[in-house]
């Protein structure tokens, strides 16, 4: 996993090493970019997030599960439980961004705009989606090989233009089921998915067309930034561990686009 050694505030834009890494692996970390104040701060904020969401989906909302993903919509959120019948563990919020001031404010954190500036090509950036991915000890489940552009190609056909920044708000290794990804298998773009596996099963990425042994961990510390293609292909394994595995997604996209999944604007860094 390369990655880039940032340390101070006028460095913010894509350095070379990070401009070759994107190009030719599609991915790059940032180690160490918020501090620990910031990061038990934003710790907080998530769990608040999941007791809004509960609350949420308690006072309403719909509920459907699409092969074996068990969904509610509430408050403006896509809530997604863990796939045991009957479980009330959230494993994901999408859009989360509006839940807490603190998460909205990152959407304009020059820490995560600069170098998304860099990434979507253009000055003028907006959000693109958001998503608070929770892997709690012993319950937390695996996602499978997929690539992201295949769920936003029809939304927003401009794929190669919506940059990935994960936070990681615990330290993250193959034990507690970090985010693996397959290095330079964002070239080929939309790769063909599974067919014949359900209803999503075309989202899920043919391993014909991928080498997932070249599969590398993102292992990242707290408070750390990883950047990452939304044709590269990635997966994450169980959290088989007794630690959490929570982090914050935010994708971007070129300024005067909607969101994704709500009918609103979010200019970033404004
Ligand atoms: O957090 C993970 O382990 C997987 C995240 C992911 O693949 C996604 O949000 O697209």
């Amino acid at each position: 996993m390369r990655g880039s050694g940032h340390t101070t505030s006028d460095g913010l834009r894509l350095s070379p090493a990070e401009r070759r890494a994107w190009r030719e692996d599609g991915f790059f970390v940032r180690h160490g970019v918020l501090d620990t104040a910031e990061v038990d701060a934003l710790r907080d904020a998530a769990e608040r997030a999941v007791e809004i969401a509960h609350a949420g989906a308690l006072a309403g909302g719909a509920s459907y599960s699409i092969d074996g993903n068990r969904y509610h919509e509430a408050r403006g959120s896509t809530i997604q439980y863990e796939h045991r019948e009957g479980s009330q563990t959230i494993r994901v919020i999408e859009p989360f961004h509006h839940l807490d001031a603190r998460f909205d404010q990152l959407v304009d954190d020059a820490r995560f705009v600069e170098p998304a500036r860099d990434l979507v090509g253009c000055e003028r950036i907006a959000l693109f989606t958001s998503k608070l991915n929770l892997k709690r000890p012993r319950e937390g489940s695996r996602f499978r090989w997929h690539q992201d552009s295949p769920y936003w190609a029809h939304f927003f056909p401009d794929v190669d233009r919506l940059p990935n920044v994960m936070l990681a708000l615990d330290d993250a290794s193959p034990a507690n089921g970090c985010l693996h990804l397959v290095p330079g298998s964002h070239a080929e773009g939309m790769l063909p998915g599974l067919e014949g596996q359900g209803r999503l099963g075309p989202l899920f990425t043919d391993p014909a067309y991928f080498d997932a042994s070249r599969a590398v961990p993102a292992e990242m510390g707290a408070g750390s930034l990883l950047f990452f293609h939304p044709s590269v292909v990635h997966g994450s394994e169980p959290n088989a561990s007794d630690e959490l595995r929570r982090a914050l997604l935010y994708t971007y996209q070129p300024g005067g686009n909607r969101l994704f999944k709500v009918d609103a604007k979010r200019e970033a860094g404004v």
